[in-house]
């Protein structure tokens, strides 16, 4: 999205009452359209067959829409009353048959009625805007919404409910206080308070510090959840990687082929395994005699998957003996992968393998199914607890980056109140500067712009 796009749509303008459908558009038993704002009531009587000027919270009524005579629908309607609605809004919300004519047709009257389309995550934008959620609350909705395996869906809706914003409110109470001592000795001309113990002050600088740098580290975990554990096949061709793969899944994603080079692109698919969200990634044989110019390509895109995989697993056919290529490809990913990044050792075609000597590696067939069960269980082993540290973990980049720069300002606080004779003045700034970075986690601080652009990653209709 340009930067112009999403600076027209800035802040909502809540005179205007919005509408959106809030599920998918296509054909389905039932659609879903919310209506949000000061006319919501007013406009919605305009185009049912019954007067609702006033309806009572939470009333849910058996209508009959129209567009002037026409009857569109008879929907299931139900009327929220601001400010206890979601949006913090007069809201309505329609449950028609779900036929893209109905829908577009009941969104046409009521726009012909004063109603205006809903931006991406307007419905949302306006609950913030209300007070009836905080940034990092609204941003768990989205998650939530996103949420592909059981860890992720446990981290957003602990986040929905309000863990985060209580752990950053904790540490915004913690800051306001000591910045309040700071500040008392800065306006005390007269000498009234106590001096500075400024031992004191570093001491707490560095709890808070502790705090922030504790739920940072927990990013690592958080990513994991949040995005899933990358696993990439590599190996030499035919070694089985796509094979592999479609074992693995269950069903023939990748084109298999005793033909080398078959695969020329790097295939992404994910699964869930206990829990976690496992995305995989076939590639293209690690192969340097990689011909024209697309085998070149592909090869370039295995590499990159690489460097990006959390664990590879590299792939070898055991029913033949080790050939340059495998020696070539294990080079290959030696190289090219990041520290930290595991590499599983496969023996593949275990079914047409005379020696079946495990050899600090797996032996698995996918023609027969053996050694899956044991390789999906090596892949989780080490993330097991990430189950656990969904509840707590920090799933998004953008709190890690706000949270990594208030560990900085808090680390320069602590350090220039070791020292002595330091200017308070100085401390204090730091310190606004680090209540400044939770800011932007709960959104107080958040500029405009870029609440603009967190809020237009939603789903119209949220
Ligand atoms: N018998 C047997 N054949 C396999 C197995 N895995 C792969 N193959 C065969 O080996 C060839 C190459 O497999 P493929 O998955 O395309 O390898 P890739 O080039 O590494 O992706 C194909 O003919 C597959 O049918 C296996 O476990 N058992
Ligand atoms: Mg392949």
């Amino acid at each position: 999205m340009s930067r112009c796009s999403y600076i027209i749509m800035i802040l909502p303008d809540l005179k205007k009452t919005i509408i959106a459908p809030a599920t998918p558009q296509g054909k389905g038993a039932l659609a879903v359209i919310r209506m949000s704002g000061p006319e919501a009531f007013r406009i919605f009587a305009a185009i049912s067959s019954r007067r609702f000027s006033c309806p009572a919270h939470k009333q849910v009524s058996l209508v009959k829409i129209k567009a002037g005579k026409t009857v569109l629908d008879e929907a299931i309607v139900v009327f929220f009353k601001g400010p206890n609605s979601y949006s913090g809004e007069d809201t309505v919300e329609i449950s028609c048959h779900g036929s893209a004519y109905i829908v577009r047709e009941i969104l046409n009257a009521a726009i012909s009625c004063g109603a205006v389309s809903a931006g991406p995550g307007e419905f949302t934008f306006r609950a913030f805007l209300n007070g009836k959620l905080d940034l990092s609350e609204a941003e768990a909705v989205n998650a939530l919404i996103s949420s592909d395996s059981a860890a992720s869906h446990h981290a957003a809706i602990t986040q929905t409910e309000g863990f985060l914003s209580a752990m950053v409110s904790g540490l915004k109470d913690k800051s306001v206080t000591l910045l309040a001592e700071i500040e008392a000795r800065l306006d005390d001309s007269d000498g009234l308070i106590p001096e500075a113990d400024l031992n004191y002050f570093s001491d707490i600088s560095e709890q808070i510090r502790k705090e922030v740098l504790s739920a940072s580290e927990s990013f690592k975990a958080g990513r994991h959840i949040k995005e899933g554990l990358k696993i990439v096949f590599a190996g030499a061709p035919n070694s089985g990687k796509s094979s592999l793969m479609n074992a693995f899944l269950g069903y023939d994603r990748a084109i298999v082929s005793p033909m080398a080079g078959t695969t020329r692109d790097t295939l992404e698919s994910s699964i869930e395994i206990k829990g976690l969200k496992i995305c995989l990634t076939d590639t293209a044989g690690l192969d340097s005699s990689a011909g024209d110019s697309i085998e070149a390509e592909g090869m370039s895109r295995a590499l990159s998957a690489l460097r990006n995989a959390d664990i590879v697993l590299l792939l070898k056919d055991s029913s033949e003996p080790e050939s340059k290529a495998d020696k070539l490809a294990a080079g290959k990913v030696k190289d090219s992968i990041c520290e930290g990044t595991k590499i599983i050792k496969i023996f593949t075609k275990a079914d047409l393998s005379k020696h079946k000597r495990k050899r600090n590696g797996i032996i698995v067939s996918s023609v027969t199914g053996e050694g899956i069960e044991e390789l999906k269980n090596k892949i989780t082993e080490n993330y097991l607890s990430l189950s656990a540290e969904s509840a707590s973990a920090i799933t998004s980049a953008r709190h890690y980056e706000a949270l990594s720069a208030a560990a900085k300002e808090l680390k320069e606080l602590s350090f220039l109140l070791k020292r002595r004779n330091s200017p308070l003045e100085l401390a204090a700034e730091h310190l606004r500067a680090a209540l400044n970075c939770f800011g932007l986690i709960t959104g107080e601080t958040a500029p405009d712009d870029v609440l603009a652009k967190i809020f237009s990653s939603f789903c119209v209709g949220k």
